[in-house]
């Protein structure tokens, strides 16, 4: 993998990071919990979509996953080893309602009850997200996040897991753009919908579940943060020709403003809502009060960035810059730089955590028992550089959680992209901590990038 130092040379004028500076890894939980049939949890959407041959790569499912329901306490000694000072999870709804709905099932909040305390104990600030797509599959059966109830069941379930959990920051769904692009439009994510129509109203729902659970955690828990984890792509132009700009402008809007705008300024970018309703009547899932409900305070703002995208007049995706093992993350560390500037420059000042960012490799332990991913080592400093860059420009990022602690389950790509800073063997679930891992480990101790 090239290195970009060249490109970022210009934006950097120091690479020391502040003192709390919060530096994390994150996973989620059907990417690494596995247990799926124990302690009460419910199937999800994710358990039946991968059931379903040809929908992820190999067969692979997240039934044993990293195997991390199993393995807590060693996993937190992990943690705690590589000098890690925060972590983000997810919650599996699941587990807390099997069903989605009604009294929480004790064994599920106490496994998170757990990790909160053993974290708790070796000095690792938990953050929590509470939707990293495993729905609960009885409220897919009810229409999923097409019904409306499905926010109101959300926010239900937030406040069993906010009074549960002493938890000060909380994420409350993660990559809503996923779940309707790759969810719903494309069909190659679980609920497997290809429709536009009934996407776009999903979105809406999607964010309405995401403003009435922090309303529920400003209710309850003042003092606790809350807000979003949005994956956002800078999107750059292939060419001059005539068109090209509109074209850019028009997958801003689809990429970044169709979710920033309405939470953080409680309307929906007009160009594109526009473009929305000519192929979904999502518009009429738009109630009075909703932009005020998904406009509620953000008190932290999750950032993930992967790719930028390139774009021509027709609004093709053009790739540009070079590929990792997976060929839509096109590397290109400026592109974070990007994002968080313009934040700032756009919207008002929100504190902001990288929450992922990362890259798959298809790496493998060598003989002499290490894994040598310089390639992760030349994405990381890269990108830390980019975010060192914003932060010069007094973007206010409190913290980066790398993407993500173990290899784990990628959703449709299986086993096969490896996102960790951990290898994990999943024949023995043997964890050998990459070069990656140490090397992210004297960045933590140091606070600079060497
Ligand atoms: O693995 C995913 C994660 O679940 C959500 N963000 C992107 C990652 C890499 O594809």
């Amino acid at each position: 993998m090239p290195s970009f130092d060249h490109l970022l040379e210009f934006i950097v004028p120091e690479q020391r990071f502040p003192g709390d500076f919060l530096w994390g890894a994150a996973t989620s939980a059907y990417q690494v919990e596995g247990a799926v049939d124990e302690d009460g949890r419910g199937p999800s959407v994710w358990d039946t979509f991968a059931a379903v041959p040809g929908n992820v790569k190999n067969g692979d499912t997240g039934a044993v996953a990293a195997d991390h329901y199993h393995r807590l306490d060693a996993d937190l000694d992990l943690m705690a080893s590589l000098g890690l000072r925060g972590y983000r999870f997810s919650i599996a709804w699941p587990r807390v309602q099997p069903e989605g709905t009604g009294r929480p099932d004790r064994r599920g909040l106490d496994f998170y009850r757990r990790l909160v305390a053993g974290l708790t104990e070796r000095g690792i600030r938990p953050a929590a997200t509470l939707f990293h797509w495993d729905l609960p599959q009885a409220l897919q059966d009810a229409g999923g996040w097409e019904n409306r109830d499905t926010a109101k069941r959300f926010a239900d379930y937030a406040e069993i897991v906010f009074d549960a959990l002493e938890i000060r920051d909380w994420l409350t769904i993660n990559e809503p753009k996923t779940v309707v692009d790759c969810g719903y439009r494309w069909g190659v994510h679980a609920p497997g919908v290809r429709d536009d129509g009934r996407a776009f109203v999903a979105l809406h729902h999607l964010l309405l579940a995401h403003g009435l659970a922090a309303r529920v955690l400003h209710e309850r828990h003042p003092g606790r943060r809350v807000g979003p984890a949005l994956n956002l792509h800078p999107v750059y132009p292939a060419d001059d020709r005539p068109g090209t700009a509109a074209a850019v402008r028009h997958q801003d809007g689809l990429e970044n403003r169709l979710y920033l705008d309405p939470i953080l300024t409680g309307a929906y970018p007009a160009d594109t809502l526009e473009w929305i309703a000519r192929r979904s009547p999502m518009p009429e899932h738009v109630l009075d009060g909703d932009l005020a409900t998904i406009a509620e305070p953000v008190d932290v703002l999750g950032v993930q960035y992967y790719n930028p995208l390139v774009v021509d007049a027709e609004g093709n995706r053009v790739l540009r810059h070079p590929t990792a093992q997976l060929d839509w993350l096109e590397i290109y560390p400026k592109g974070l730089y990007d994002t968080l500037v313009r934040l700032t420059r756009d919207y008002r000042p929100v504190p902001i955590m990288v929450t992922e960012n990362g890259v798959a490799a298809a790496d493998e332990v060598g003989p002499d028992g290490r894994v040598h991913d310089e390639g992760r080592v030349a994405f990381l400093r890269d990108h830390l550089s980019a975010l060192a860059g914003a932060l010069a420009e007094g973007v206010p990022v409190e913290g980066y959680f790398v993407w993500s602690l173990l290899d784990n389950f990628e959703w449709a790509e299986g086993y096969d992209a490896r996102f960790g800073v951990v290898h994990v063997d999943y024949a023995t679930q043997g964890r050998t901590p990459k070069d990656s891992a140490l090397w992210y480990r004297d960045v933590i101790t140091t606070g600079r990038l060497p």
